[in-house]
């Protein structure tokens, strides 16, 4: 019997209550839809696939002191999902989260620090928005334009958590990097830029080329075991012609061949632990818009978890594995 390189677990985060467009519930049956678990299954990575994460008492929607909407069910949910996350992660090497929108990624990060309290995980935060908005900044009152916040040391005071203080902030400044951002609220980029955070707008994509990009935030994030490395990949990183079917679209993103050369570039550190991949919603546009991004989505997973291009493409993995 083969032994797998790679054990990944798998969660599906159908939630919607971070932002007020209901589809983006179904982001994790149409990605799985596109026969990515088999893909990874026949590219030689084992999979466990962990089922989906749901609230099974949905709250009213409860406002946050600061008018956070559907706040108690977003922090509540996402509690649940982050013992899923910290649990997979203690039975596989690699937790893949499939929302959903990005406000699962309060329990994913968090999750994923919980796994042993002597690691530091580092985040790469692949996203035309910074999503970093605390309820006092937000312009919207959408939770999935705040997650990072939740997670910041240095904001440990301004964000608010459910009446036991959950979740604890588990990162600081140092510890996260963004890529492809391009649409800031006035109070992100002032956060930004006061805590010091490395951030890489699609612009210093374009003028300084990905390859560098993705040297200097693995130079600064420092992946090791000690430092294990969560991406959070928002859809809406890609330009819109990519992956249309998101809610909050911004035109000027990556191209999908810059996806996928994050996603590789982070699975050859050998430290990828977690992996997030959120905002697909298939009711926006027609359905070669759904297609056209539930595939994008399927892609970059597969880059990340398997080295995977497409079919054309020689897949390293699966040759050294063979090779072996
Ligand atoms: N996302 N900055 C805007 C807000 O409402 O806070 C947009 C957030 C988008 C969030 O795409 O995950
Ligand atoms: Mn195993
Ligand atoms: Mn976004
Ligand atoms: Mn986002």
């Amino acid at each position: 019997l083969r032994r797998a390189e790679l054990h990944v677990g798998v969660i599906g985060a159908p939630f919607n209550k971070g932002q007020r467009r209901m589809g983006v519930k179904d982001g994790p049956s149409v990605i799985k839809d596109t026969g990515f678990l088999d893909d990874l299954r026949n590219l030689g990575v084992d999979v466990t696939d962990f089922g989906s994460v749901t609230l099974p008492h949905p709250e009213d929607n409860e406002a946050g002191p600061s008018g956070e909407r559907w706040h108690k069910t977003v922090l509540e949910y996402n509690r649940l999902l982050a013992s899923s996350v910290t649990q997979a992660l203690r039975e596989t090497d690699l937790c893949l989260t499939v929302g959903g929108d990005h406000s699962i990624a309060i329990g994913t990060v968090n999750g994923h620090s919980q796994v042993n309290p002597d690691h530091q995980v580092v985040v790469l935060w692949v996203d035309a928005h910074a999503d970093v908005n605390l309820g006092k900044t937000s312009p919207s009152g959408n939770m999935h334009g705040m997650p990072v916040s939740f997670h910041l040391r240095e904001l440990a005071e301004q964000v608010n958590r459910l009446p036991d203080q959950w979740p604890k902030p588990c990162i600081s400044a140092q510890h996260i990097s963004y890529i492809g951002l391009r649409d800031l609220d006035p109070g992100e980029v002032r956060m930004i830029k006061d805590m010091g955070i490395q951030a890489f707008w699609a612009s210093d994509v374009e003028r300084l080329g990905l390859p560098a990009v993705l040297s200097m935030c693995m130079e600064h994030l420092q992946p090791s075991e000690k430092r294990p490395l969560h991406i959070s990949f928002d859809i809406d990183a890609l330009d819109p012609m990519e992956a249309p079917s998101t809610g909050t679209p911004v035109r000027g993103g990556l191209t999908l061949r810059e996806g996928l050369t994050i996603a590789e570039t982070a699975r050859a550190t050998g430290h990828l632990r977690a992996f997030d991949m959120v905002e697909v919603n298939p009711d926006l546009g027609n359905q070669n818009d759904a297609n056209l991004t539930s595939q994008a989505a399927r892609l970059v997973i597969l880059s990340a978890l398997a080295g995977y291009r497409g079919k054309t493409q020689v897949c390293t993995f699966h040759l050294n594995n063979r090779q072996a």
